[in-house]
């Protein structure tokens, strides 16, 4: 097989010319008319990157090392754009990132050993939050398994509680089949990663091509879910008779491509919709029947409505505990039905009245209608719905009270402003990849979006440090997406390497570090339960802006709110990346909070009032589930930090 001519970016070019999105198209062609090598015999290592073609790869996202060399050097063959990561930890949180901005699978590669381990925490965030996604390893000769050899780490061990499958492969011929699996797998039902160890001897041995385009045979594995249609009744009588329903929307409605069928699920029976956080975005934010996120630190009208309901209608979402608080307590009138792909899901917290089973676009398209059909039977129940919208309608007032965005602007900069602003100064469109933090509820609550797989985040493992490899892995998915990370500034030390990675690759990500000058989620909880003794969450930064000037991007600093819309502006009509560096109050907390294990409807609410003080009486009434109670809840005190006040660079 002829080495295919592709040219390696290097100084000399344009560097616009040879960005990683225009690399990608370049390829496209030649990954279009690529040869059929089906039946030749090729080097293991030559299959890896056959099979990756025939699976439609465009971008991997991998590091070198002795184990996974073989393949590496086939590699240039193969019109498949590999971007070198700086730690694997970034390259699966790419490959994650991929896949949730385009709902195709996501790829990342590394060697053997610490490579691999170094992949985990990218594979665990994509397994709690069911992102396709395949990592390759490379392993140690088949014949040193099990020996201690150099570099060698049981990775298919270790990964097999945070896979969905995972395999290890000593022969040439069986890379191919394998690969094809472990595609169909990590796409197929409720997606997953799907881990390929392949020893170092296979990559190097020969064996035919043998490629079956037709999806695998797995006994026991059975990715497809009929809806019964006994059940399908079920549901739609119990919904016909509700008087005070609740849609409670997850991520499976954007995985099954159903917000079509959502929202007229929602219009026609006047059913408003609660969201999950990772569900943000399957249901438009600006829809009047949008409620608003649910669960630990959902809006209160939200979490109220949810206690008060008579039926919930849960779609594609799990009921974490984030979500539901107390079990015991939660949504102690409602009925329940819960439409899940994942049949293992069903009553494994919350027991439901009507389970349907299958992927969220084939149950409502049969609930649909049924419900159309018994429509008329609960007409009675239908009339009290618009009082039910009412008094939901009414009880917002309180939190609008409550709203910081509300407070006169004092001259201090909030997480909350910068959030709202990044929202109008994007006009809502931006491609937003928060981290994990207090920064992220903020995002997921001043920030609306209208569209599905525009808010990208960890939310079942909360990873810090996922947000800027994950938005270089979206930018790819997405070449024409306004990319912006918003991210903590103790998160964004945890893969700030990855910064290199992004001026290397040439692409635009915008970066909005909201810096509190401490690991604020932590400090708030130490603020409510723990007593105000802040241990080990001042957390000091190096000089953000020269930081992304030491990578030749362009940086600024802000630090009051009238900046905030310019300086967004700015940085959407930059070519290039831009970091913002967000200095913000220091001692805000994230508002309504339910603590862990509380009633959800026992929230610490905000204070009306400037102090932005939590209110004592709401962390009183919670105090059985706090861990200390409201004599631990302390006022702001502005720059609180002496490591932040004392920065460096000031
Ligand atoms: C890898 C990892 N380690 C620890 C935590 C626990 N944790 C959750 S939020 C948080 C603080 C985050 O601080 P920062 O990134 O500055 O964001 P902020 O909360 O200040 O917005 C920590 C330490 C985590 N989620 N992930
Ligand atoms: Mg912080």
């Amino acid at each position: 097989m002829s080495v295919l001519p592709i040219e390696l970016p290097t100084a000399a070019n344009d560097p616009m010319l040879v960005c990683a999105a225009t690399a990608i198209q370049q390829l496209a062609h030649t990954r279009a008319t690529f040869p059929d090598h089906r039946g030749q015999v090729l080097s293991g290592a030559q299959i890896i990157w056959e099979s990756l073609l025939r699976e439609h790869v465009e971008v991997i996202f991998g590091y070198p090392g002795g184990a996974i060399m073989p393949a590496y050097d086939a590699m240039i063959q193969y019109p498949i754009h590999h971007v070198l990561v700086r730690h694997e930890q970034g390259g699966s949180h790419m490959a994650d990132g991929y896949a949730r901005a385009s709902g195709r699978v996501g790829v990342c590669l590394g060697t053997s050993g610490p490579g691999a381990t170094n992949l985990v925490t990218g594979i665990a965030t994509a397994m709690l939050d069911s992102i396709p996604m395949i990592a390759i390893t490379g392993q140690v000769h088949a014949h040193l398994l099990g020996s201690d050899a150099f570099q060698e780490i049981d990775i298919t061990g270790v990964t097999l509680p945070i896979t969905k499958h995972n395999y290890l492969v000593t022969r040439a011929e069986d890379i191919a089949p394998t690969l094809r699996e472990a595609f169909y797998i990590a796409r197929s039902g409720r997606p997953g990663p799907v881990l390929v160890d392949i020893c170092k001897n296979a990559q190097q041995e020969k064996a035919p091509f043998v490629w079956d385009d037709a999806p695998p045979t797995l006994p026991g594995y059975r990715p497809v879910h009929v809806p019964k249609s006994a059940e399908i009744e079920k549901a739609a009588a119990l919904i016909n008779n509700a008087k005070r329903p609740v849609i409670l929307a997850g991520q499976g409605v954007m995985k099954a491509n159903a917000s079509d069928l959502l929202t007229q699920l929602a219009e026609s029976t006047g059913t408003p919709i609660a969201m999950t956080l990772l569900g943000i975005g399957g249901f438009p934010a600006s829809h009047p029947l949008n409620l608003g996120m649910m669960g630990m630190h959902g809006e209160a009208w939200v979490n109220n409505a949810i206690q008060e309901s008579d039926l919930l209608i849960a779609v594609g979402m799990r009921f974490d505990d984030r979500v539901t608080g107390r079990l015991a307590t939660y949504a102690p009138y409602a009925k329940k039905i819960h439409i899940e792909l994942d049949p293992s899901e069903i009553n494994k917290n919350v027991k439901v009245d009507v389970a349907i089973i299958a992927d969220c676009r084939a149950a409502l398209s049969e609930l649909l209608p049924a419900i159309a059909k018994g429509a008329a039977a609960g007409d009675g129940a239908r009339g009290e719905r618009s009082k039910w919208l009412a008094r939901i309608d009414a009880s917002k007032g309180d939190s609008a009270v409550r709203d910081i965005q509300t407070l006169p602007d004092s001259g201090k900069l909030f997480a909350a402003h910068v959030i709202h602003d990044l929202w109008r100064a994007t006009s809502g469109n931006a491609l937003v990849v928060s981290d994990v933090g207090q920064h992220q509820m903020w995002e997921a609550q001043y920030y609306k979006h209208d569209a599905p797989r525009m808010l990208l985040t960890s939310g079942g493992l909360g990873t810090m440090g996922f947000a800027l490899p994950a938005a270089i892995g979206a930018r790819f998915a997405r070449p024409n997406a306004d990319v912006w990370v918003v991210v903590g500034d103790g998160g964004f030390q945890m893969t700030a390497c990855e910064l290199t990675t992004l001026a290397q690759e040439n692409i635009k990500v915008n970066i909005a570090i909201i810096n509190n000058g401490y690991l604020g989620m932590v400090r708030q909880w130490q603020q409510f339960f723990y007593g105000g003794r802040y241990v080990s969450t001042p957390i000091r930064s190096p000089e953000f802006v020269k930081l992304a000037e030491a990578h030749g991007l362009e940086g600024r600093r802000v630090t009051n709110r009238g900046e905030v819309m310019d300086t967004v502006a700015w940085a959407k009509s930059r070519p290039g990346s831009v970091l913002i560096d967000f200095r913000v109050e220091q001692e805000d907390s994230v508002y309504p909070m339910v603590p862990a294990g509380a009633d959800l409807h026992d929230m610490i609410r905000r204070t009306p009032d400037a102090s932005g003080t939590a209110d004592a009486k709401a962390v009183a009434a919670v105090g059985s589930a706090a861990v200390d109670t409201a004599k631990n809840v302390g006022g702001m005190a502005a720059n609180h930090n002496p490591i932040f006040e004392t920065g460096a660079d000031e």
